[in-house]
């Protein structure tokens, strides 16, 4: 009786172990969302056949990019994004990298002007955002966090960009560039943003199909993030030779799925105010194109996926290299004897909108007096915040300043 039961609770236990072992795939399980932005790949990358749905697209993502199948998704212009998710938590693992995004990246062999230093190519940042499935519901419903890359509080990073798509008139009469005879019309699909810019997603010979989704019967897409520099150089002068550099670490298909620069740590995430938060692991990954930039023949630049995987099940959660910073650099070059700087960062008070246009935007959780120092360490303003949302007109020239309360300072670009 004894051994009857024992085979029977191991038969039991073997059953559950594998349950729980086959229930962990290390790669991508379900794609939940997926759109991209206009671009040149778009309705190609997946393809798009009439009558399909948004659902026939999501199915289509997953095709490509789940399951280790490395097909590979485009998502367009600035803001286009995909939602993926694994069928278990990705532990958060101090100083480990957790998870890895493959993108299709790569450095250029060559570059005209010889500048080794400088990691580039073809690398197409996309923004990481996380979730914990809070409420336990399997569905990524719950609080999103950005993970804080290396351009984060960069000056020239705008976080709250917005940018705004127009469904194009595909049979309007186009306008070719005269110079670039391959840009067939360069007034293709208009785009405005919060910031006060706008242009055009041009079309080119290389792809004749619609570059709006056409399962969207919108007339505008709109999108919302968190938006990097431009990280393109014109090496040839002339528009014949782009490069992209690559940024330092936490974007996707920004550098070589080699490189352990492409895995990420959920010990970046930050809130949308830029407050650090620590998450136990997660269960889904948003990832969307984090540059609105535009590089002549090769057009847009649009982050594209191949795929992700839990690095702790792969064996590839090596050591984070240099512990990258969570909080806004305490080092700020000189300015931690600014008068009434602590050296610390609570999160009270945020800048919103950065690079500053007319007006400095500033949200506080208490009353407190701020003031603004030019970068020789000149006061340039003082003035009293509320508790809130404070919109202080700003008529400063150009240029870089530091604004510091009591206890939290930024540097900002006035434009
Ligand atoms: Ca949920
Ligand atoms: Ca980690
Ligand atoms: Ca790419």
């Amino acid at each position: 009786m004894m051994k009857r039961l024992s085979t029977i609770i191991c038969s039991l236990l073997v059953t559950t172990l594998c349950s729980f072992v086959t229930a962990q795939s290390p790669y991508i399980d379900k794609v939940y969302d997926f759109l991209p932005a206009p671009g040149q790949f778009v309705n190609e990358l997946p393809e798009y056949e009439p009558g399909d749905t948004r659902d026939d697209l999501i199915r289509k993502a997953e095709e490509a990019i789940a399951h280790n199948e490395q097909g590979l998704i485009s998502l367009g212009g600035y803001g286009g994004y995909v939602v993926f998710g694994f069928d278990h938590l990705v532990e958060n693992q101090p100083g480990k990298y957790d998870f890895k995004i493959l993108g299709n990246a790569f450095y250029a062999a060559s570059n005209p002007n010889g500048n080794a230093t400088r990691e580039g190519g073809s690398c197409e940042p996309g923004i990481v955002m996380v979730s914990y499935d809070a409420n336990g519901n399997g569905l990524p419903d719950d609080e999103w966090y950005e993970l804080a890359g290396s351009e984060y509080y960069q000056p020239e990073t705008i976080h709250h960009y917005e940018i705004t798509y127009y469904k194009p008139d595909e049979n309007k009469i186009p306008a070719p560039d005269k110079n670039y005879p391959f840009l067939n019309d360069t007034t293709y699909i208009q785009w405005t943003s919060n910031q006060g810019d706008y242009g055009y997603v041009s079309r080119n010979v290389y792809h004749s199909q619609s570059y709006y989704p056409q399962w969207i019967t919108d007339e505008t897409l709109v999108f919302e993030g968190t938006k990097l520099a431009n990280n393109y150089v014109d090496e040839s002068g002339t528009g014949s030779y782009y490069v992209q550099y690559a940024y330092d670490w936490g974007y996707a298909d920004n550098h070589p799925n080699t490189d352990k620069r492409s895995g990420f740590s959920i010990e970046w995430a930050v809130d949308g105010d830029g407050n650090p938060v620590q998450l136990p692991g997660i269960h889904f990954v948003k990832v969307y194109t984090g540059v609105n930039q535009y590089c002549g023949w090769l057009g847009e630049t649009s982050t594209e996926i191949l795929g992700a995987e839990d690095l702790h099940l792969t064996g590839g959660d090596v050591d984070v290299p240099t512990n990258p910073p969570t909080n806004p650099p305490t080092n700020l070059e000189g300015f931690e004897n600014l008068p009434g700087f602590n050296g610390s960062f609570n999160g009270s008070v945020r800048l919103l909108q950065n690079p500053v246009r007319q007006q400095l935007i500033i949200v506080s959780v208490q009353s407190q007096q701020t003031n603004v120092y030019n970068l020789i360490g000149n006061k340039v303003m003082s003035f009293p915040i509320e508790s809130g949302t404070n919109h202080i007109p700003c008529n400063l020239s150009k240029g870089l300043y530091i604004l510091a309360t009591e206890n939290y300072k930024i540097k900002f670009l006035k434009q």
